[in-house]
């Protein structure tokens, strides 16, 4: 047979693999664990090479490691709340529950199709009540741990999609689903007090050295945390209830240099400021305009700086100044104290805004070594180093130095206090929305917020619900599932209505997978401290900031509740590249998709693998090509054929693998062969095991291949090693296999292997048999390369010296010139100096 059937072969392997079920683990205290996971996937419907990309990286990782003899838990599932499904319904009628699950369908034997080594017996979805029932008891342990709280909150609201947005849903002050202009709304929101655990979750990316720096960055960044100072400015009289405005710097050494401040517009003491103003209509005004605005365009450096003055004053602290008090749009109310003191000297936005309103500019830092600032001349904000000057006491000092002087001189008259601050908010939770798992609280009129007693959940979605694009969660259209009973009281009362955010069911779900089937708890103690950590996690760096960031927020609270023992929950962590095609991403509106279902049809799926592993490193980007794809189904029906030739020779030769290689009895042709063997099953184990270098794996395999048709062409057949032949093509079936695993289990068995091709232990090799008997030997005349000469391996100095100098090509090279001197470095070169 010239070529393989890899339809049938595949589907063949597929089904046996299932049948008995070789990819089910159970925890085994007796052997090392090992925790391979993949993000699990929206249930979109269709797999794309992102996907494909993702699990063939977890896969060939998953099955290496077990055939390293460690019980590997590799498990898959679907993260199957969200807004998708209920835009289908909307759009097509079908119920969100109905399209979700056929979804789930379709890409499981999507999945199926590719050969990937899970255990499906531990496949979870995160709509399916038994596994929401443990998302809305988690939410009840935060709850009970106050880490969950209602406020109201001004929210991005986009009014097409009819729902809350987080920040990073906003792109450009549009919503990322349907780009319509994002506005405000204050709503009673639910929360997670994330911010709680802001300091650890900063501090522990230390623990994790097996992360990519650059993700660790970003969430450093997000977290964002700052140091300075509060301070307080006194109002001449009281306005209200308020005395003073606070605000939050982190360069109190300009505090000389303050002209004015700027309140955000939602700021509690702009509405006093408002009472007997004679131009409160046109400040109204404003300020609507600017709270249409998002955070993020209100962050923008791009964003023009407008504002407005109050007509009030207040009094810098150290100064004793009046300064005058304006509403900007660029301050922002929930970061620091919502209100931040101008310094258009030193700070880029002050200056920008100080410039179109002609306010004062007050330089108070100096540069050192460039001539004088001098404020009428400035283009810009001069915002580094430098000393101070027209600071009173400060002046000459260096501003580093003036910070920490500056704060400890607020700090003893109790005018202000050095602070921390981070970027990071609580985490809004809070969905207006049906297809997410039901926020388990109940609202009485005598108890207020009751949780649902455990005994009571699930709360389930009701069924049957009318979609219809309102600002409404359509759960509030169903009473019977509003109505209730206080679970305290007993009288009626009724439900939340708000649903989680989906980012709350992927924060634990690997937990999940550790007991998927436990009806009695979320997760089994037991299971978890045998499972976690997760020892490997792959996915989209999309996914850097949130989801990693959640699931690490979770697993810390989890950690203080003692209901896992540990506080990260992922090891180490392979962000992969994407898949290109012309260098662009693949997307639907480029028209410029390749479909994974379609590569299948056409070359298998050994092939996919083995293509979109060879032709990139994991972590960059991949280019699509048509001709690799080819070149890697190439390479397999070549594979496929030397064993074949194989098969009437090798048939008698009981011995699959030899057990050890005594390489002294090998001839020169066999020797080199035994070389190659093992320098691939070396050089495979390494770059898979320890650097993820799955192209170079293959590289080295396709190597091995050309050297054993090399063998096999060159040695005549009756001189040829069978028993080395043979174990040959075993060890090459077996590192070949975590990458093809189809085509590897048939001709693991066409050579006669018993049991399958991923059960077996992982090869091993001989550093004996790496050491080449020969090497190359640079003669050089006068420092100039002469000759090259392949001389025994290992030579000392001086036998390296006589056996060059007795070598015909040299002795004639030299023609009788009179030596000076010999220069050897063993295995290397021998330099002859001749006069
Ligand atoms: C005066 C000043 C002078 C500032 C100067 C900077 C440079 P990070 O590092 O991100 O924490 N700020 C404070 N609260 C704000 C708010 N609610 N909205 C917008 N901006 C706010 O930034 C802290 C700095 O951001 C603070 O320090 C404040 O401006 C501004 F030469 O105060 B600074
Ligand atoms: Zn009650």
């Amino acid at each position: 047979q010239e070529r393989y059937d890899f339809q049938d072969l595949e589907r063949k392997w597929q089904q046996a693999w299932e049948r008995d079920n070789i990819y089910g683990v159970t925890v085994d205290p007796n052997k090392e664990k090992y925790y391979c996971l993949e993000m699990f996937p929206y249930p979109s419907g269709q797999l794309h090479m992102g996907h494909v990309r993702n699990y063939s990286i977890g896969d060939v990782v998953a099955r290496f490691k077990t055939m390293q003899g460690l019980q590997v838990l590799h498990p898959m599932g679907w993260d199957a709340f969200g807004l998708p499904a209920e835009n289908a319904a909307i759009k097509h009628g079908v119920p969100p529950a109905q399209w979700t699950t056929e979804n789930i369908a379709n890409m499981r034997s999507q999945l199926q199709a590719m050969g990937l080594s899970y255990d499906w017996d531990r496949e979870v979805a995160s709509c399916y009540p038994d596994y929401y029932k443990w998302t809305q008891w988690l939410f009840l342990q935060l709850y009970k741990a106050n880490l969950a709280y209602k406020k109201k909150a001004n929210v991005n609201w986009c009014s097409s999609c009819a729902t809350v947005l987080a920040n990073e849903q906003v792109v450009d002050g549009a919503c990322e689903r349907c780009d319509t202009v994002v506005e405000k709304k204050a709503l009673e929101q639910w929360f997670f007090r994330i911010t709680d655990y802001a300091q650890r979750l900063l501090d522990d990316l230390d623990k994790l050295p097996g992360w990519p720096d650059k993700v660790k960055t970003m969430q450093e960044n997000w977290i964002g945390r700052s140091e300075g100072a509060e301070m307080d400015f006194a109002l001449p009289e009281k306005k209200g209830d308020f005395e003073k405005i606070r605000v939050y710097t982190t360069r109190q050494d300009t505090i000389y240099g303050v002209t004015y401040l700027v309140l955000a517009p939602e700021h509690p003491l702009v509405e006093e400021l408002l009472q007997n103003n004679n131009r409160e209509e046109e400040i109204r005004a404003f300020i609507r305009k600017v709270l249409n605005l998002s955070d993020i365009d209100r962050t923008s450096t791009d964003i023009e700086k407008e504002g407005i003055f109050t007509g009030h004053y207040c009094l810098n602290p150290l100064t004793g100044e009046k300064v005058a008090i304006w509403i900007g749009n660029y301050v922002l109310v929930d970061y620091g104290t919502g209100a931040v003191m101008g310094v258009p000297a030193h700070d880029q936005r002050d200056f920008e805004f100080a410039t179109k309103y002609n306010l004062p500019i007050q330089v108070v830092i100096q540069p050192e070594g460039i001539p004088d600032l001098v404020a009428e001349d400035m283009d810009h904000a001069y915002d580094e180093d430098g000393i101070l000057v027209n600071s009173g006491p400060f002046n000459g000092m260096k501003n580093r130095e003036a910070l920490a002087a500056i704060a400890t001189e607020l700090e003893k008259d109790g005018k202000g206090t050095r602070k921390v601050n981070f970027r990071l908010r609580d985490w809004l939770i809070s969905r207006q929305r049906y297809w997410g798992a039901p926020i388990p609280i109940v609202h009485c009129a005598t108890c207020g917020e009751v949780p649902v007693p455990d005994e009571q959940l699930p709360v389930m979605l009701p069924k049957d619900v009318e979609f219809k694009p309102s600002g409404e969660s359509p759960l509030r259209s169903r009473e019977d599932f509003m109505n209730c009973q206080c679970p305290s009281c007993g009288e009626p009362a009724q439900r939340e209505t708000d649903t989680m955010d989906t980012f709350v069911c992927s924060s634990w779900y690997f937990l999940r997978y550790c007991s998927p089937k436990n009806d009695d708890e979320a997760f089994a103690r037991d299971d978890v401290d045998y499972w976690m950590n997760v020892d490997q996690y792959i996915g989209g760096v999309e996914h850097a900031i949130l989801h990693l960031l959640y699931a690490r927020f979770f697993t810390k609270v989890l950690s203080d509740l003692n209901l896992v023992g540990v506080d990260e929950p992922f090891e180490n962590l392979l962000t992969q590249g994407m898949v290109l095609m012309d260098g662009a991403k693949m997307s639907k509106s480029k028209g410029n998709v390749v479909s994974p279902e379609e590569i299948i049809q056409r070359y298998g799926a050994d092939t996919a693998r083995l293509f979109i592993l060879f032709a990139a490193p994991p972590e960059r980007d991949l280019e699509w090509s048509d001709r690799g794809v080819e070149g890697a189904h190439r390479f397999l029906q070549r594979v496929w054929r030397l064993i074949q030739a194989y098969q009437e020779p090798l048939r008698d030769l009981s011995t699959l693998m030899l057990p050890h290689l005594d390489a002294s009895t090998l001839n020169r042709e066999d020797k080199e062969l035994a070389r190659q063997i093992h320098y691939a099953v070396k050089k495979v184990t390494e770059d898979v095991g320890n650097r993820f270098n799955f192209n170079t794996a293959v590289s080295a395999i396709m190597e091995l291949v050309n050297a054993m048709y090399l063998y096999k062409e060159k040695v005549p057949q009756e001189k040829q090693n069978l028993p080395l032949f043979k174990d040959g093509l075993a060890r090459l079936v077996l590192i070949l296999a975590p990458f093809a695993p189809h085509v590897c289990e048939e001709l693991w068995k066409s050579l006669g292997g018993s049991g399958y091709v991923h059960q077996q232990p992982w090869p091993t090799y001989d550093e004996k048999a790496l050491v080449k008997d020969e090497v190359e030997i640079v003669v050089q005349l006068n420092g100039k390369v002469k000759e090259r000469l392949s001389l025994a391996n290992g030579l000392d100095v001086e036998t390296l010296k006589s056996q060059v100098l007795a070598n015909e090509r040299v002795v004639a090279l030299l023609g009788g010139k009179n030596v000076v001197k010999v220069i050897a470095v063993p295995n290397r070169l021998v330099n002859i100096v001749v006069k």
